[in-house]
């Protein structure tokens, strides 16, 4: 990669990080990016991973709060509508399908649209259900689409509870052997999956990603 490549990518990440105050916007910086020939998985998580990825950094240790991290969300949001048909269309072969969503009473997204990006780029076809997704949606989903795998997310320690729920309602509607149940989110653990019974949890998006991956037996 030459210095111009590496200049534009540390413009987005930088560009995320200081919420856009230099101007100009977010879907300029990725066009130019897309307009010297990097590819749009590198600029994805190169430019705008590692920047939304600093600013919760920012936020932990006190630096940011709650206004940073709305804007900073703002901004990826653009960003994403921007690169996702672009991440979408360097897919050559679809690998499986995928339901998402974040679960009931939750409305944090940008994880699970992280997660959801990464999915698709590397080539799943990804149904994403949204935020506060109803255990019923999720057993609707599961019955009429048929995905190989479910892909639940949550922020908040009050609604794990409800990856637990949509669990048992697909077990009791018999589908919990016909998918995979992966779960992830700031609260999850490895523990907290095995006692609600997912077959996985995974702690990052590229986790999950390549645990997705390896259940399609195609390796990390
Ligand atoms: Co809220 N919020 N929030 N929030 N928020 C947290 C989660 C919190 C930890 C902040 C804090 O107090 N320190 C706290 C939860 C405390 C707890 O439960 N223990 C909290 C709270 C309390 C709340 C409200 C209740 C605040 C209020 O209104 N009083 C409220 C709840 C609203 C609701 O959901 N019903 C609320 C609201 C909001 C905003 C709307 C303002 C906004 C969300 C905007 C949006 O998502 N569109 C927001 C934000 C931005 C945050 C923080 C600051 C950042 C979350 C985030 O986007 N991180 C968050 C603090 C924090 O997490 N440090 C916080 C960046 C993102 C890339 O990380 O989502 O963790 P994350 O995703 C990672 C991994 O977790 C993983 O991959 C991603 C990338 O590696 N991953 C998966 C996620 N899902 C996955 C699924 C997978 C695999 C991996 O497979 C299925």
């Amino acid at each position: 990669m030459n210095d111009r490549n590496n200049d534009i990518l540390e413009k987005i990440e930088v560009f995320i990080v200081e919420i856009g105050v230099s101007g100009g916007s977010i879907r300029d910086l990725i066009k130019r990016a897309i307009a010297d020939g990097l590819p749009p998985y590198q600029v994805f998580t190169d430019g705008m991973v590692k920047g939304i990825t600093i600013v919760g950094q920012k936020y932990e240790k006190g630096e940011y709060f709650l206004t940073e991290l709305i804007g900073a969300g703002e901004i990826m949001k653009e960003g994403m509508e921007e690169i996702s048909p672009l991440l979408s269309s360097t897919n050559v072969k679809p690998l499986g399908k995928v339901v998402i969503g974040t679960v009931s009473g939750d409305l944090h997204d940008i994880g699970k649209n992280i997660v959801k990006m990464l999915l698709t780029s590397v080539g799943f076809v990804v149904n994403d259900l949204g935020v506060d997704v109803s255990a019923e949606k999720f057993v609707e989903e599961v019955r009429s689409a048929k995905p190989d795998i479910l892909a639940m997310s949550a922020l908040l320690t009050t609604t794990m509870d409800s990856m637990n729920t949509t669990i048992c309602e697909i077990q009791k509607a018999g589908l919990r052997k016909t998918v995979k149940i992966i779960i992830g989110g700031a609260p999850v653990t490895v523990e907290y999956g095995e006692k609600i019974g997912a077959d996985a949890a995974a702690m990052d998006a590229a986790q999950g990603v390549r645990i997705c991956r390896e259940w399609m037996d195609v390796g990390a």
